[in-house]
């Protein structure tokens, strides 16, 4: 079989695009999907079995959705690969969203440890690498919308939180999981800014870093994670303002106490906790009923829970999201 065989318009290799290359692996993954994927190995020449060993983000499968779809499940479109690792807030480069790309582009993130303990049985350090091959990867296709009321759709590859927990066994007293940011000056120009007490801190409750939704992220549009947004490995809380999705993750503790973050120490009053994503709660500086997705013009309604209510008002049951904002 022609590996191109299913590639129905050429494309000029000036015009491939990530785009183009992601939406044609999605293509493949679907005619594998119909043919059987060891009929397709088979036709072309290659046992399965040859092909079970390394697992690699080309080789994931397309999960939750049509594959070749390339829209979230609402159908909205995917934010091109351009604005997703060209319009970034990662402070600890800059300040300036269209400066992160430049200033991180030597970022050195490989090797690259993550430590995880505080209350839990098993308390481990991982290589990134092991985390690769030890979790399937798979495709997450989320909406991410900023505490600045601006939004976009990015296709994440990663792994669920909750399997990571459940390696490490949190203890009865476990309520809370704290995560931290490199501390990096030298590669991070940012940091020798005073204003901000960094490291950059996150904090998620057990129940919500256990939810399904919640992923480490460990790349984007089929390739592993671009340093402005996070690499190695960063997390991604859909349904709750961009800042807690917390960037190149070092350490990750169980706590029996609600962690400081970063953002609510500097504003407690701007950035509550939970940081649900509520049209109906406003930002004391500005409105949050609506948001400008990347790559459109106009503005669009922001969703409850930024469109995952099915999913995680179950978390909230009874609880004040104006009081617990
Ligand atoms: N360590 C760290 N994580 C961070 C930030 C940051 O400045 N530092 N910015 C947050 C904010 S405000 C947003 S909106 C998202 C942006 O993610 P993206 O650049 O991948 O779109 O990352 C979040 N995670
Ligand atoms: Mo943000």
């Amino acid at each position: 079989m022609k590996r191109n065989s299913y590639k129905s318009v050429p494309i000029q290799s000036s015009e491939i695009t990530p785009e183009n290359i992601y939406m044609n692996r999605r293509l493949f993954m679907k005619a594998a999907g119909t043919a059987g994927l060891s009929t397709l190995l088979a036709a072309c020449g290659v046992q399965p079995s040859d092909t079970s060993e390394t697992p690699s983000v080309t080789e994931i499968p397309a999960t939750g959705l049509e594959a070749g779809a390339a829209t979230d499940e609402l159908g909205d479109p995917l934010t091109s690969y351009k604005d997703v690792t060209n319009y970034n807030n990662f402070y600890e480069f800059t300040t300036s969203k269209t400066d992160v790309a430049s200033l991180s582009k030597d970022f050195v993130s490989s090797p690259w440890t993550i430590e995880i303990g505080g209350l839990v049985n098993n308390p481990k350090t991982y290589g990134v690498d092991d985390l690769l091959t030890r979790f399937t990867q798979e495709e997450r296709i989320y909406r991410l919308r900023c505490v600045e009321a601006w939004s976009m759709v990015i296709p994440w590859t990663g792994f669920e939180l909750a399997a990571l927990l459940d390696e490490v066994e949190p203890l009865a007293s476990a309520k809370y999981v704290a995560f931290t940011s490199l501390l990096d000056p030298d590669q991070m120009p940012g940091q020798n800014s005073a204003f901000y007490p960094w490291p950059y801190t996150e904090g998620l409750r057990l129940d919500e870093a256990y939810h399904d939704l919640t992923i480490l992220a460990t790349g984007l549009y089929g390739k592993p994670m671009p340093a402005p947004n996070g690499a190695p490995i960063r997390l991604v809380v859909p349904w709750k303002y961009g800042f807690k999705s917390i960037k190149s993750i070092v350490k990750i503790g169980l706590t029996d106490t609600q962690p400081a973050t970063l953002w609510n120490t500097i504003s407690p009053r701007e950035y509550g906790f939970y940081s649900n994503v509520n049209p109906e709660v406003n930002h004391p500086r500005w409105s949050q009923a609506t948001e400008r997705r990347i790559g459109e013009t106009g503005r669009r309604e922001t969703l409850m829970f930024n469109g995952y209510t099915e999913e995680v008002a179950d978390l909230y049951a009874g609880m004040s999201l104006t009081s617990n904002y």
